[in-house]
């Protein structure tokens, strides 16, 4: 049986199920639940995940949510292609790495509240600029985080951490299409762009773009 999975749309953590989803090639049917048609409070979907957030995943009889549950469930049920290859110190490294990005989903979540969530005329300007400053911390770890010769992905090997801060990457250029003086995708260093692009050219990554981003 197919396996079936709930996403919605621009969400980090269903973003990286949905990439890692691809990377192991899996067969799924994608249902993707619309956020303001309140969608994920729906009781169908209730019964799935009672706390009403993306992504779920059903496949058979087994019926999860939180998507690190979801990560090691896929990963154990379908080894190969490996989310985390190489030795225990290396796969230690992903896990950490991946539990790294939400220190900037953090961040991101933020600024994107003060700014996308927050009507302009009410923008409290000083807490967007602490905000900002908080993004850009964690957007530096990022680059310092990448590799030194700028090749290849994060931990070597395409890897869940890949699939964890991409998403939190991409969303945190977000606040600047509302707000251009932010001025957070000019101040990515050149390890995060070079990587930013490699992700943006895997043969799956158009499949998995935000349909309202487009
Ligand atoms: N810890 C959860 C977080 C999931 C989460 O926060 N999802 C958000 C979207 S990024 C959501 O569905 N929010 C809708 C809501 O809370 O109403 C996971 O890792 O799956």
């Amino acid at each position: 049986m197919a396996i079936t999975f709930y996403a919605g749309s621009g969400s980090p953590y269903a973003w990286r199920v949905w990439l890692a989803l691809e990377h192991k090639q899996l067969p799924y049917d994608l249902k993707m639940l619309s956020f303001s048609n309140r969608e994920h409070r729906a009781p169908a979907y209730l019964a799935i995940n009672p706390r009403g957030k993306v992504p779920a995943l059903v496949d058979g009889d087994v019926s999860l949510y939180e998507s690190a549950a979801i990560v090691r469930y896929l990963e154990e049920a379908y080894p190969e292609p490996t989310l985390f290859p190489g030795s225990v110190r290396e796969r230690a490294k992903i896990h950490r790495l991946v539990a790294e990005a939400d220190y900037l989903e953090r961040a991101q979540h933020d600024i994107f509240g003060s700014v996308f969530f927050t009507p302009q005329d009410r923008w409290n300007l000083d807490l967007i600029e602490t905000q900002r400053k908080a993004l850009l911390t964690e957007l530096a770890w990022l680059e310092s985080a990448l590799p030194e010769d700028g090749s290849g992905f994060i931990a070597g090997p395409l890897s869940m951490a890949d699939h964890a801060l991409y998403p939190v990457l991409a969303l945190s250029l977000r606040p600047e299409r509302k707000k251009p003086d932010l001025a957070i995708a000019a101040t990515l260093g050149p390890r995060t762009r070079a990587w930013k692009a490699r992700i943006e050219a895997l043969p799956h990554f158009d499949k998995t773009y935000p349909p309202h981003w487009r």
